[in-house]
């Protein structure tokens, strides 16, 4: 029997290059699994059933190679997604591990940081060009402050602002088709960055010279370290019409980044935002920005982690799409309020406020009945449960 819970792809399974290919290493401890070529992760992630592969500049073409060293990369790498029948759909710029950011990239006080950052970013927007990437993922994991004493963040933002135009400019300039998910994290770790959150990203773009250019990339990690709920911030990026793609994986509260494999914390979160995905026909790239335990082997990081992240992803979409279709359940969320919220608000006019004003609110003020949300929720879980 063929399995369910096997990827196919118009699934859109995408994996970082630095996510199977993270070596274990920690701020404690040295790695623990050896170093595999890029051209390798991308064998073995076709055979996981991945449908693209995404990468920073630097995890394909060694930070200072020459420009012959970079093309020769560039096109061998080309070739073995192509053989592989994988294709590039992000690329992203690192723009942290350098020393040089290490007050900050497109927001560092030195104006020369900031010049080397977009002309690093630029070459990496060339790269997703060069590989056929319709998206460039923008993390700033270095544009906020350890101690604000020395820094106003209005002024910070104004660099960023500058920044981010200058990008959607380049990329206009060259007449590409490419559109700039930017990705908000909280602190990473010690910091506090600018723009921490999906709602945060959401109003910077407002601001720039091409908000059409610009959308997010929300990571479940991310939210979560804020103590937000994944599924809002997504459901908000959705609303705006900004989900341009998703950084898929778990986090077990608030604190450090962990990036554990989808689906292996906070079950409940992961089920409502497969469920939000596939009801919003969302067709960007379905993206583990994940990596595997410190402990585990390179088989087991294909054979249980890259597995496990697809494997949980289309387990619960089985699940939501159950649960939209079970009546018992939807007479449960109906009863919660589920379709009454499709009800439009009225809009403004003297003729409506004046019958809200004579409207007679006794018996709703009266009404202590419960909204049932428990039973919903409980009704959830159990689903989940597989009860
Ligand atoms: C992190 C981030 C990164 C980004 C990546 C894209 O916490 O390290 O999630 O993995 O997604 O750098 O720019
Ligand atoms: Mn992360
Ligand atoms: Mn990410």
């Amino acid at each position: 029997m063929s399995d369910p819970y096997a990827a196919a792809p118009e699934d859109r399974f995408s994996f970082g290059l630095w996510t199977v290919g993270h070596r274990g290493g920690d701020p404690f401890g040295l790695p623990t699994r050896p170093p595999v070529e890029p051209e390798t992760i991308v064998e073995r992630l076709a055979e996981v059933g991945a449908w693209g592969v995404s990468l920073h500049d630097d995890d394909l073409v060694p930070f200072g190679s020459s420009p012959a060293e970079r093309d020769r990369i560039v096109a061998r790498f080309g070739e073995a997604v192509r053989g592989a029948g994988l294709c590039v759909p992000m690329t992203t710029v690192d723009l942290f591990r350098q020393p040089v950011f290490k007050d900050g990239a497109l927001t560092a006080a030195d104006p020369a940081v900031r010049r080397f950052a977009l002309r690093k970013a630029v070459a990496a927007i060339d790269i997703g060009a060069e590989l056929g990437a319709g998206i460039f993922v923008l993390w700033g994991g270095r544009e906020g402050v350890e101690s604000g004493a020395a820094r106003d963040p209005r002024v910070a933002l104004e660099r960023y602002r500058e920044g981010v135009d200058f990008l959607c400019e380049y990329v206009r300039s060259q007449g590409l088709a490419t559109r700039i998910a930017l990705e908000a994290k909280p602190n990473e770790p010690r910091a506090h960055i600018y723009l921490p959150t999906t709602g945060h990203m959401l109003h910077f773009i407002e601001t720039l010279a091409h908000p059409e250019m610009l959308g997010v990339n929300p990571e479940m990690a991310h939210e979560s370290m804020a103590g937000l709920s994944f599924s809002q911030s997504v459901g908000q990026a959705l609303w705006a019409g900004k989900l341009f793609h998703v950084d898929l994986n778990s986090q077990n509260g608030p604190r450090f980044d962990q990036d554990f494999r989808f689906g292996a914390e906070d079950l409940k979160e992961a089920f409502l935002t497969v469920r939000l995905l596939e009801r919003s026909g969302y067709d960007g790239p379905r993206h583990f920005d994940a990596r595997a335990y410190r402990s585990e082997d390179d088989i087991d990081v294909y054979a249980a982690f890259a597995r496990g992240c697809i494997r949980n992803y289309k387990i619960l979409a089985a699940k939501a799409a159950a649960f939209d279709t079970n009546e018992a359940i939807q007479a449960a969320c109906d009863k919660a309020g589920a379709a009454q919220l499709s009800e439009p608000t009225p809009g403004f006019s003297p003729e409506v406020l004046e019958a809200i004003r004579d409207e007679d609110f006794t018996a709703l003020l009266a009404n202590t009945e419960g909204r049932h949300h428990e039973a919903a929720d409980q009704l959830m879980i159990e689903h989940i449960l597989g009860i």
